[in-house]
């Protein structure tokens, strides 16, 4: 539907959805598939997939075990796709979003190549004006599905415009297949992103040189199949198991522990480590070890002092193993990948350790480090992460009520009440934003987006124009987040957790740290008290 508005025209729809990656696509079929509204979605990218549209590059898979890193809501989409590996490879998992796309028939209401550039509320209509390709879209609910780690961080080193080779950031990888065969690379970064791509490219380079600044611990994730009839015993009590999931604390999909480290002994912390550390545990190894690796100092200490143990034991010059051991407690997101330090034997691979000599300069031809070494490059990688949480929501500008805007009142930090609403900002809902769950992403996506369906269908129903969270609900919502926080061992690392990675960001607690089971329970007390307690409604833009 069209509507004059001043000089122009304005295209009107009930629902704007920013982003197709896993929580946008899901937010598009529920709310035009099942709820018949009428749905325009934008995506900056050429295709459906987010996240996994833009990481390309080589060695990206996923982390999270495949049993809980797809949808849940149609049985038969489960039942049908046939995953092949327990921690799917990029091209599996972007195969599987673009079948969801096709399967639900969602791309007709997708805008791809388009970013939306700003939202505006128009109070009086009780809607949003959004702006994208010089054309103004309202609607009366925005849910943005930007993802959690979409705004890419670029470095912008002393010369690097000079570099007459070839320069690609791992979360802005060209479709193509890069041929990397003969070529000397360099790659900054040694987070998720960095050690995947050194360990898959190490054995394709001529030669590889690795800049890192801060080691991280790192355990095996093991890749083989999936192990033989999972997914279909999953089947068999199919709403139990993803009740499970949704009601555990990490919402990975595997049992977690509720046994301490401290409660046993000394050996037999280290027996529990080594062993899920021998299996591939991945993920397992911070919150199916034990409950409290991120808790306790004793715990962590035990955790870390067996990664130390296999790093001395797999790289084989003592020099190389001490530089890559962490100083720092395991208290990042934890990261997961297969040969990694085996990479560091390799003859072709070096590792520059540029926090003692730091990076001065691109040049034509590579990099020169402070102390003069000159690493001559035909590729730079750039694997150095991401403005996270909020980097992606503050590139669009906001206006909500008074012209307020999301950047002036996220300043000091991001503010949402539950991760998905900001006081201020009415009908505008953000899937895994600032301030939410601290978790495996896609079963909360969904989660997430029910919630925001119940919401909508309630302020519709009840002939109401927008709904928002309350000041005092926010700020006690943050207050909460802070606190639980600050009894986790997270909230002593810097890393993009807490904004530290980005110059000039605040420096904050962004999430909600006390499990994915408590969490539902919150989203659920809204629900059941009619978002009475916490919300505000505005009036109706139909008049009676
Ligand atoms: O980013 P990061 P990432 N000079 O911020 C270094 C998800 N993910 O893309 O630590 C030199 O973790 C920086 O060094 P330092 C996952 O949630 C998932 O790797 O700041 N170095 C660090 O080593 C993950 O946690 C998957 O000292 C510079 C690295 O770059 C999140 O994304 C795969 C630098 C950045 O690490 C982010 O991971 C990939 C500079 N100027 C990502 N600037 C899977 O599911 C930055 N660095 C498998």
């Amino acid at each position: 539907m069209s509507e004059a508005q001043g000089s122009g025209e304005l295209t009107v729809v009930d629902a704007i959805v920013i982003g197709s990656g896993f929580a946008g696509l899901y937010s598009i079929h529920k709310l035009r598939n099942e709820m018949g509204l009428k749905v325009q979605a934008f995506d900056n990218a050429g295709d459906v997939g987010g996240t996994w549209y833009w990481n390309q590059y080589p060695g990206a898979r996923s982390d999270t075990e495949v049993n809980a890193y797809c949808y849940s809501f149609d049985k038969e989409l489960f039942h049908s796709w046939k995953w092949t590996e327990r921690y799917p490879e990029k091209h599996e998992i972007w195969a599987y979003l673009r079948h969801v796309a096709d399967k639900y028939d969602l791309r007709r209401s997708i805008m791809f190549n388009t970013q939306v550039e700003s939202a505006e509320w128009d109070e009086d209509n009780q809607r949003w004006l959004v702006r994208a390709n010089a054309v103004t879209y309202a609607a009366q609910f925005l849910v943005e599905a930007v993802g959690l780690l979409s705004a890419t961080k670029v470095p912008h080193f002393p010369g690097q415009d000079s570099f007459r080779g070839e320069i690609y950031h791992t979360a802005r990888w060209p479709q193509h297949e890069l041929d990397l065969s003969s070529k000397r690379v360099g790659v900054i970064g040694t987070g998720s992103s960095g050690i995947q791509v050194i360990s898959e490219i190490a054995q394709e380079v001529h030669h590889l040189t690795v800049f890192q600044r801060t080691p991280q611990w790192v355990v095996p994730s093991k890749h083989r199949p999936i192990a033989p009839g999972l997914l279909e015993r999953i089947e068999e009590d199919y709403e139990g198991y993803w009740r499970e999931v949704l009601y555990s604390t990490t919402a990975f999909g595997f049992k977690e522990s509720d046994v301490s480290a401290e409660s046993v002994s000394p050996e037999e912390r280290e027996a529990t480590f080594e062993k899920v550390y021998e299996d591939g545990g991945g993920f397992q190894y911070m919150f199916a070890a034990f409950n409290d690796v991120a808790t306790s100092r004793v715990a962590n200490k035990a955790a870390t002092d067996v990664i130390a143990k296999k790093i001395r034991e797999t790289v084989k010059d003592p020099q190389l193993a001490e530089l890559l051991t962490p100083k720092d407690l395991y208290a990042k997101r934890p990261l997961c990948c297969d040969d990694y330090y085996e990479t560091y034997n390799r003859d072709n691979v070096d590792l520059i350790d540029v926090k003692s000599d730091p990076i001065a300069e691109i040049t034509e031809t590579g990099v020169r480090t402070e102390s003069g070494r000159i690493v001559e490059l035909d590729v730079l990688i750039l694997a150095t992460g991401f403005d996270a949480v909020s980097g992606n929501q503050l590139k669009i500008h906001h206006e909500g009520r008074n012209g307020v805007t999301l950047r002036a009142r996220w300043h000091d930090r991001p503010r949402t009440y539950l991760g998905l609403i900001s006081n201020g900002f009415p009908n505008l809902f953000m899937i895994y934003g600032p301030m939410g769950p601290f978790t495996n992403q896609p079963p909360l996506h969904e989660a997430q987006v029910n919630w925001v369906a119940g919401a909508i269908e309630y302020v519709r129903n009840n002939d109401l124009g927008s709904i928002e969270p309350t000041l005092e609900s926010e700020n006690a919502w943050i207050a909460e987040c802070d606190e639980i926080a600050n009894q986790t061992l997270f909230a002593e690392v810097n890393s993009w957790i807490n904004g530290s990675n980005i110059p000039g960001k605040p420096i904050t607690n962004m999430f909600y740290m006390a499990g994915s089971g408590p969490y539902m329970d919150r989203m659920q007390h809204e629900v059941d008290t009619e978002y009475r307690e916490n919300f505000v409604f505005g009036r109706s833009s139909v008049p009676a």
